[in-house]
């Protein structure tokens, strides 16, 4: 992976959900925790995340190219680009066309497909966007669904014991086409009751560990805006991912002291101190 003076930079390109600590409001913090710049690309603007029985929606996709067509005329740089929830098939055109004008060699492109939990989309996404994002997928180098998405990609019906995880990660090669080269399922079960990772590809490795009692929302987008940040730093698919999820699970066990955060999102920002050290370990 290059490595330069300059602070290393990340487009990042998802929504901004104005409560619910998700997409944008996670990344804008935990990249900077790992000495990332996070350059935001906002594909739309949200009250709170759509798990929240009521939300308001601005679709920020007019702007958004507007904001790309600048950074190009500026011929600004990324040392990686990180997609999250995009919100609309027209605003994962958009991100397609963004990976071609700003992906240089080198360039990692992480997608998180974040369009469903717990066996079902969420709200506001059908089929037409999971063609789309099926698509999207194939263009970049590495992605991170969860179990659900995976399922969708595939199209392949939820379950949620360990034999379907192992079946879900042996059908997704099946993904493996055009730049992609790993595919890094979150939420997994293994064998002896844990939850956890199974990457397919390149990287292929399993991580499991123990499971914990609460789902909180957000949980994903901590996961891969710490897998991003370091994965920058090591060049590492599998040491990122184990450090990144390590991360997750304490910032989960963190926010069993209160309720509130299964919707409000993960306790990570009391967290972000361990972060700074762990990013540290992987300088030396
Ligand atoms: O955490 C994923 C996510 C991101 N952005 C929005 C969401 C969700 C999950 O519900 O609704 C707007």
């Amino acid at each position: 992976m290059t490595q330069t003076a300059c602070t290393p930079r990340v487009a990042v390109i998802q929504d901004l959900s104005c409560v619910g600590r998700c997409s944008l409001g996670v990344a804008m913090a935990v990249l900077p925790a790992l000495g990332a710049e996070a350059a935001v690309l906002p594909t739309a603007i949200l009250s709170a995340h759509t798990a929240f029985s009521e939300f308001t929606f601005l679709d920020f996709a007019p702007e958004a190219g507007r904001i790309l067509d600048h950074w190009r005329r500026m011929e600004l740089r990324f040392d990686a680009i990180y997609i999250g929830y995009l919100g609309s098939v027209e605003l994962v055109e958009l991100a397609a066309r963004f990976i071609e004008l700003f992906r240089r060699p080198g360039v990692r492109v992480v997608l998180d497909p974040a369009f469903g939990d717990h066996g079902r989309l969420y709200t506001g996404f059908g089929p037409d966007y999971v063609r789309a994002m099926r698509g999207l997928c194939a263009r970049a180098d590495i992605i991170l669904p969860n179990v659900t998405e995976a399922c969708f990609l595939l199209d392949v019906p939820y379950g949620e014991d360990a034999a379907h995880s192992a079946m879900l990660a042996e059908r997704s090669a099946a993904l493996l086409r055009g730049e992609l080269r790993n595919v890094l399922i979150t939420s997994c079960r293994f064998p002896g009751g844990e939850t956890g990772l199974i990457c397919v590809g390149d990287d292929g490795f399993e991580y499991p560990h123990e499971e914990l009692e609460l789902a909180c929302h957000g949980s994903g987008d901590v996961f891969a805006s710490a897998f991003v940040g370091l994965y920058i730093k090591c060049g590492r698919v599998e040491r990122a991912a184990r450090a990144a999820a390590d991360f997750t699970f304490e910032c989960i066990r963190n926010s069993m002291r209160c309720p509130d955060h299964r919707w409000y999102g993960v306790d990570y920002e009391r967290m972000l101190p361990a972060l700074i050290r762990t990013g540290e370990e992987f300088e030396r």
